[in-house]
């Protein structure tokens, strides 16, 4: 084509692209029906938009509203535009000397594009990378007024709060049932500034100095020459670590334990892990440590059952949480604190308060309520909020202070410095995420990514040119003020109390405080992750540890990896158990259980009515097919297939079936199992194995039991009843339990 010819066409081009602007086409009615929210797993039309996300209003140092644009700008208006706001009409092809030409180097919308894309990502977290975070309301109870001051405390006061969920070694695409250890972030949005309780599922720590950590994050990362393992500690150096550092003892037990595994971020329980030192009205001051009980009770994978869904379903922590939210089962955690008397030696029933390894069992001090957390909402965008959001745990309100736990103040440095390398400066707090629901007012100026538009011209105190604005806080103010602690006499020296000596009494505690079941799954977990090391002398390090733990426990692991059980070489002090830290022998709401259920055409009446009333229980049915769609002209929609559905996402499985063939005229069951011939497929006889060997309850009706029998599975948990809804009874009655307990062998009393 001659050029003359190419001009003439691009005109054309743009012309009409330009038409398209001036009258764009009027956006037409939703072209599906509002979508319901009630239940997330059904196939459905997309959601309605989501509100724009609007930061506080930008205030100036005076207070006064600046006129500037809400802190939050995205997707405005219905044109794509340039970051500068210009319309665009063509976002599909650079720009070009001719179609076939090189590409202009003027084109900027080009070169904007992709340098925005170039640079999407930010350096993940250091520890705790791969996490999921929700939105949610806190109500306090009042009831710890007598100890606390904080306002957010107070009876029915209603805080929003943001948490984030995370595991800490694997990295941000990580999986996540991995063993590790759960953070549990809350951030209180409070009238007196924002409080971050940054805890953990696991109530202690591994090392005893802020100064270890980087040597203990260094050893459970991935080794440094391949970069293997990912998110797992079942690996040399992770090992070498802990049996070379006995304190790491203890929170060892509880990662080896159930602990480790959670089912679920709904089904996990939180802890503040150090001691703080709170406040009351009058000046009076506790010490206490902060606890979040779940509603749901504490519940756990199987070991297997968490290595299956590291490949079925990563996401499957996120999911369950993003779908419980969506479905309107709220997840809620109880908070509670465990107070002690603020006395200057600072332990408690000779615990040393300061040492992050230690626990204050609750049969000692027992956990008291003050209030309820409710997560409600998700994120409407995992980046601006997940991502973003920076805790630190001397983000404090007037009630509160901190301690000398000297693992506490290396955090105190951290967190302050790892956000300025990873939000990129040091205006953080400035990202919608992170901002306080209540007036800001610091003298911080400056500095890359500054959103605010300070008005005044004196950011100084005292100051006379803005009228002495900002002003310092009276005590009529409820400012946050520094407990005058009396210091000891001391000097200054890098040593630690001969109170952090002890690193076995409390492992011991833990092991003799579980179950038969969870101690049989310790036992399993530390011979798993030993037998994953290389190192002879790694291992047998490590069963010298578990010798000064426990005989039983030592022996089983050392059986296990085929080696000789060390004889201890700390005599075990006496200790008496704590029967909460047990996580079985309750029952519990079964809210938000999924239960799986492989229909059959013969009896859909019975799947329709077993499914209505799971939902009406708050639990999630899913309906498992041979193949997908429509479910003959039921009206029920499959929303899994023999091909989709694994055991491993269901809490139980149900097997529908027809009257038992001769009952009456219909035919031999083969629909059930997809098969002909009436053989069962081999994945519904896979499913059904794999509930039983995790310990799910099972139940099956009419001509469903065959599939069970096929399986080969009978006994505690499994029932079987041509009465439908007598089958989903005693299902759900399993459910509340968690597990049939009774299906693991129990060799350890
Ligand atoms: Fe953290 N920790 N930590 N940590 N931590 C971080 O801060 C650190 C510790 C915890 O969802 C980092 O923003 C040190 C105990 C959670 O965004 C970093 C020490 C507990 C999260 C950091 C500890 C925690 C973090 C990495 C030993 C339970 C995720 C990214 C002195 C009470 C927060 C970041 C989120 C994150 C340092 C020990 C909980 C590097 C130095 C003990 C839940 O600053």
């Amino acid at each position: 084509q001659k050029p003359g010819k190419l001009v003439k066409a691009a005109l054309e081009k743009a012309v009409d692209k330009v038409t398209e602007l001036v009258n764009p086409p009027i956006p037409g009615a939703p072209n599906s029906e509002p979508p319901s929210l009630d239940e997330p797993t059904e196939p459905r039309g997309p959601l309605p938009p989501k509100q724009d996300q609007t930061g506080p209003e930008t205030v100036s140092p005076t207070g006064a509203p600046t006129g500037a644009p809400k802190l939050s700008q995205g997707q405005q208006g219905d044109f794509l535009t340039t970051s500068a706001g210009a319309r665009l009409y063509d976002t599909d092809h650079s720009l070009k000397a001719g179609e076939r030409g090189p590409t202009l180097l003027q084109d900027h919308h080009l070169r904007e594009k992709v340098m925005h894309f170039d640079h999407e990502r930010i350096p993940e977290r250091v520890v705790h990378a791969r996490g999921y975070g929700a939105h949610g309301v806190f109500v306090g109870y009042g009831t710890a007024a007598s100890v606390c001051k904080a306002g957010f405390l107070g009876d029915g006061v209603e805080t929003q709060v943001f948490v984030r969920f995370s595991t800490v070694l694997g990295s941000r695409g990580s999986a996540d049932t991995v063993r590790d250890t759960r953070g549990f972030a809350t951030k209180f949005y409070t009238q007196e500034g924002n409080f971050d309780l940054v805890g953990n599922n696991i109530p202690v720590f591994f090392i005893q100095d802020g100064i270890k950590f980087p040597d203990v994050i260094h050893a459970g990362k991935p080794h440094p020459d391949r970069e293997i393992p990912q998110a797992q500690s079942a690996h040399d150096t992770f090992w070498d670590f802990v049996s070379t550092h006995t304190e790491a003892t203890h929170h060892v037990m509880w990662n080896m334990s159930d602990r480790g595994i959670p089912r679920s971020y709904r089904t996990m329980e939180g802890f503040g892990v150090h001691t703080f030192r709170l406040v009351n009205a009058e000046g009076g001051t506790a010490l206490a440590k902060f606890h979040w009980k779940p509603k749901l009770g504490v519940h756990s994978l199987v070991w297997e059952e968490a290595q299956l869904i590291n490949g079925i379903d990563p996401d499957f922590h996120r999911r369950d949480l993003a779908d419980a939210i969506e479905s309107g089962a709220f997840p809620q955690w109880e908070l509670g604190l465990q107070i002690f008397p603020d006395t200057p030696r600072q332990t408690f029933e000779g615990i040393d308060l300061l040492d992050p390894t230690k626990i204050v069992p609750e049969e000692l001090a027992p956990v008291q309520p003050v209030g309820m957390l409710t997560l409600n909402r998700n994120t409407m965008n995992f980046f601006a909020e997940t991502e973003q959001v920076a805790f630190h745990l001397g983000n404090l309100v007037p009630g509160i202070d901190v301690t000398d736990d000297p693992l506490l103040q290396a955090r105190l440095f951290s967190y302050l410095d790892t956000q300025l390398t990873r939000l990129a400066g040091p205006n953080f707090n400035q990202i919608p995420i992170n901002r306080p629901h209540t007036a800001v007012n610091d003298m911080f100026r400056d500095g890359f990514h500054q959103h605010a538009v300070h008005a005044g011209v004196a950011p100084y105190r005292p100051n006379t040119l803005d009228g002495g604005n900002p002003f310092e806080a009276t005590a009529e103010d409820r400012p946050l003020v520094e407990v005058a602690q009396p210091l000891p006499k001391a000097v200054k020296v890098r040593q630690a109390p001969a109170s952090f000596a002890d690193h076995f009494t409390q492992p011991r505690l833990f092991w003799l405080s579980l179950s038969p079941v969870e101690k049989e799954h310790v036992v399993r977990a530390f011979t798993f992750e030993l037998g994953k090391c290389y190192e002879q002398a790694v291992k047998e390090r490590q069963l010298r540890v578990l010798a000064n733990v426990d005989a039983t426990l030592c022996a089983q692991v050392a059986q296990g990896l085929g080696l000789p059980a060390p004889s201890p070489t700390v005599r075990p002090k006496k200790v008496a158990p704590s029967p909460a830290l047990s996580q079985i022998g309750q029952t519990w709401p079964t809210d938000g259980r999924l239960i799986g259920i492989v229909v059959d055409p013969a009896d859909l009446d019975g799947v329709r009515t077993v499914r209505e009333t799971i939902l009406a229980g708050g639990m999630v049915p899913l309906l498992i097919a041979p193949t997908g769609g429509p479910i003959g002209d039921s009206g029920l929609v499959a929303q899994r297939t023999f091909l989709t559905a694994r055991s491993v996402e269901f809490d139980a499985l149900l097997l529908a079936g027809g009257p038992p063939p001769g009952a009456d005229a219909v035919p031999a069951r083969d629909a059930k199992a997809g098969a002909p011939g009436g053989t069962v497929d081999p994945r519904v006889l896979l499913m059904i194995q794999e509930c039983f060997r995790h310990a799910k309850a099972i139940g099956a009706w009419g001509t469903g039991r065959a599939a069970v029998e096929a399986a080969g599975c009978a006994g505690p948990g499994v029932v079987v009843d041509d009465d439908a809804s007598q089958v989903l009874k005693s299902v759900t009655a399993l459910l509340g339990a968690h597990r049939v307990w009774e299906r693991f062998p129990a060799t350890i009393s």
